[in-house]
């Protein structure tokens, strides 16, 4: 069986407002920046899915593999399990590889994302390979999402939330030890959260992650503008902005960057927002904070977790943590 539960009154009015509101704050802000949340509009989230099946972008298959592999043994650390949260779940694939080695059957699966069209692909997904689960959309930010599945005792049996595909690493540090936080503010004892996260690597093989060859990343972050100009009324000249990605090591992240070709002035009327960009001025559109293998214990440790499993393959890990 599949629900859905909308978690705003009014979602297309209350995130078009947000929308505007970030808009005009961030973009006014020095360095100028946009939130990476906006990159996923519809078109944007099938240009994700595209980077995600790109030869340089590795993180979906890396970890597609080590679920196929480990989760028998991720199944095998934890207790009894009778509902799974997967905050973010994409197409649905990796949960699909996931729940098929629980040895629980009857399983309830909470999908949480803000986008109605990834909530029904990966229900459809979970259903069609997996007909025993009874699986509940929430087309919801991930903290309304967890708030509205019930804080500790609030599910019958143990929960297994599911962060999948590195999304931590779109959060900056204090971000990051905030929202897991958050995460295990909604478990009880013996509940548990599995973590994907990219870890540091060679600075060429990140930047050909995120800036490839065939300009699918490009196009992902300048449909960014693209989606300004439709929902806001803006005036960019998407062409006149360039993409770029940066490595920086100091702050562990690759940045994503859009870099004005010229000086030009640009409008959002929606947002009432009249800007001029010098040539060579960028806005920052992304962070993907990269993470040695060794700062996981710690910054779980931090939100009130414990290791309990962890495992590595070609730059990638998958934490598995119970709730202290
Ligand atoms: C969704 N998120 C984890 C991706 C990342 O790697 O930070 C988004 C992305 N940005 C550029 N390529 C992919």
């Amino acid at each position: 069986m599949s629900m859905r539960h909308s978690d705003a009154s009014r979602p297309g009015e209350a995130s078009r407002a947000a929308f505007a509101e970030d808009v005009a704050y961030y973009l006014t802000q020095r360095p100028r920046q946009l939130p990476s949340r906006y990159l996923y509009d519809d078109l944007g989230s099938s240009l994700f899915e595209a980077i995600c099946r790109l030869p340089w972008y590795r993180i979906a298959k890396t970890e597609q593999s080590l679920l196929s592999t480990r989760a028998g043994a991720i199944f095998s650390r934890l207790p009894p399990i009778s509902t799974v949260v997967e905050l973010g779940p994409g197409s649905g694939e990796k949960l699909v590889t996931l729940m098929a080695a629980s040895p629980e059957r009857d399983v309830t699966v909470h999908l949480v994302d803000v986008s109605p069209a990834a909530l029904d692909k990966a229900a459809t997904a979970l259903l069609a390979a997996l007909p025993l689960l009874t699986v509940a959309a929430h087309e919801a930010t991930y903290e309304a999402g967890l708030a509205a599945i019930g804080g500790p005792g609030g599910a019958a049996g143990h929960i297994l939330v599911v962060f999948l595909g590195s999304n931590i690493g779109n959060f900056d540090p204090p971000g990051a030890d905030a929202f897991l936080r958050q995460v295990r503010a909604a478990l009880g004892h013996g509940d548990a959260l599995l973590l994907g996260t990219d870890l540091v690597k060679p600075e060429s093989e990140l930047l050909l992650a995120y800036d490839d060859p065939l300009g699918v990343t490009a196009a992902f972050n300048r449909n960014l503008l693209v989606r300004v100009n439709r929902e806001l009324g803006g005036d960019f000249d998407v062409d006149q902005f360039a993409h770029r990605a940066v490595w920086n090591a100091a702050a562990s992240r690759v940045e994503m960057h859009l870099v004005s070709r010229s000086r030009q002035r640009v409008q959002v009327r929606g947002a009432g927002v009249d800007v001029t960009f010098d040539a060579g001025e960028s806005i920052w559109t992304e962070s993907s904070y990269k993470y040695r293998i060794d700062d996981l214990p710690p910054m779980l440790d931090r939100a009130g977790f414990q290791v309990i499993g962890q495992w590595q393959e070609d730059g990638f890990a998958l934490t598995l943590a119970d709730a202290r």
